[in-house]
């Protein structure tokens, strides 16, 4: 089923934008969007550029293992976050996805408490850090299988078009998750189904060390929709505003039951794939380069500013706030002390099997002969 849509032009060579690289609007539509929407969409811009400075430092320090940076996604998931609605609809989003969890509105001190696997963690330090997860705001805990999310999504969007309450689920991920099988099943069934879901790859060109060229002879994400019955879009994932409104016209049509639609979003990680790699290895730094200076953040303050909603000392006090906020988040997170291991005896079953309560008082007796509290 491919949906008839009036703003955009799916399957397009050149990626849909808003705004172009020196922030002015290009689109033949215009903006309806509040002048405090705006300017909330540019404070999560900036909030997953400082969470992201935040982790590494934090890392360093040695105090969380891994750390996947978001910056230079940032615009992407700004776009997604506005165009969902929130404990309404489904989300399943991949590890690289911090500033789209906190964009939502997951609280902080849980973002940290997940980072640290502090008592501030709702997981209970049971994931890995960069991990999230949240029942409150229908977040599907995130899954380090690559692709693994796709199918239970996909299942999900299944349960919604069933139950025809007009919910609809995004599932995002990255270029590499395209490769696996996991994607392409869910992908297929999702276009048999009909179902109500928005795949979005967030395209930044490598999986860890693995070029684009190397991961497909497709040329490209958005064009695999085809194959499966949907639209397919590409978009600038460097520009906020055409992330939004491609997210805001295709989550529609899913809710009025005209099926999935395949959104791919080409941004770019300014950072290495993780704290675990040395991205310059693998990739040339005017490569980089290029991408830091076509920057969501840099753009979209411009088309702000333009408008006369922005000036620097706008910029510096939302700076200042959004680095006091962080400080008691990871502060408070941190304070919450770590996890008690023996936690991992708990929430498992309903009532604990003879031999799981043989092991926790097994262990119990370990740590204190090793004069640890039990
Ligand atoms: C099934 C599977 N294979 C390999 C890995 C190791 N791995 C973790 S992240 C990653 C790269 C994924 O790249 P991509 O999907 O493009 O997302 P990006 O990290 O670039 O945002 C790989 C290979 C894994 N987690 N799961």
């Amino acid at each position: 089923m491919i949906a008839d849509f009036e703003r955009f032009e799916p399957f397009t060579a050149d990626p849909v934008a808003v705004l172009d690289e020196a922030g002015a609007w290009v689109a033949p539509f215009e903006c309806d969007l509040s002048d405090a929407t705006l300017r909330t969409m540019y404070r999560h811009l900036v909030l997953g550029r400082l969470i992201d400075e935040r982790l590494t430092r934090l890392q360093r320090l040695g105090k969380t293992s891994f750390v996947a940076p978001s910056a230079g996604h940032e615009g992407a998931q700004v776009g997604i976050a506005h165009a969902v609605e929130v404990g309404r609809d489904w989300l399943f989003p991949y590890y690289r996805d911090t500033t789209l969890v906190a964009a939502i509105g997951w609280p902080l001190e849980k973002l940290f408490g997940q980072m640290l696997a502090s008592k501030a963690d709702p997981a209970r330090g049971r994931q890995m850090p960069a991990h999230p997860g949240s029942r409150a705001l229908n977040v599907f805990t995130v899954a380090s299988p690559i692709a693994s999310h796709v199918p239970p999504a996909v299942g999900t969007a299944i349960s919604q078009k069933i139950a025809g309450r007009g919910d609809v689920t995004v599932c995002t991920f990255g270029d590499g998750a395209t490769s696996e099988g996991d994607w392409h099943a869910g992908v297929n069934f999702a276009g048999a189904q009909g179902a109500p879901i928005v795949f979005v790859c967030e395209n930044n060109r490598y999986a860890i060390s693995v070029d684009l060229n190397h991961q497909t002879g497709s040329g490209g994400i958005a064009t695999k929709a085809r194959a499966y019955g949907m639209p397919g879009y590409l978009v600038d994932g460097m520009d906020v505003l055409a992330c939004y409104y491609v997210m805001r016209d295709v989550i529609a049509n899913a809710r009025e039951g005209l099926g999935p639609a395949l959104v791919e979003m080409a941004v770019y990680r300014y950072g290495p794939h993780s704290s675990a790699d040395d991205d310059s290895r693998y990739r040339p730094a005017a490569e980089v380069a290029a991408w830091r200076a076509r920057d969501p953040l840099a753009r979209f303050r411009r088309y702000l500013e333009g408008s006369g909603l922005w000036d620097d000392d706008s910029e510096e006090a939302l700076r200042e706030a959004i680095k006091g906020e962080l400080d008691e988040a990871s502060a408070a997170a941190e304070a919450a002390g770590p996890q008690d291991v023996e936690t991992m005896f708990d929430d498992v079953f309903a009532e604990m099997p003879p031999h799981l309560e043989q092991q926790r008082e097994r262990f119990r007796q370990v740590r204190r002969a090793a004069g640890e509290e039990a």
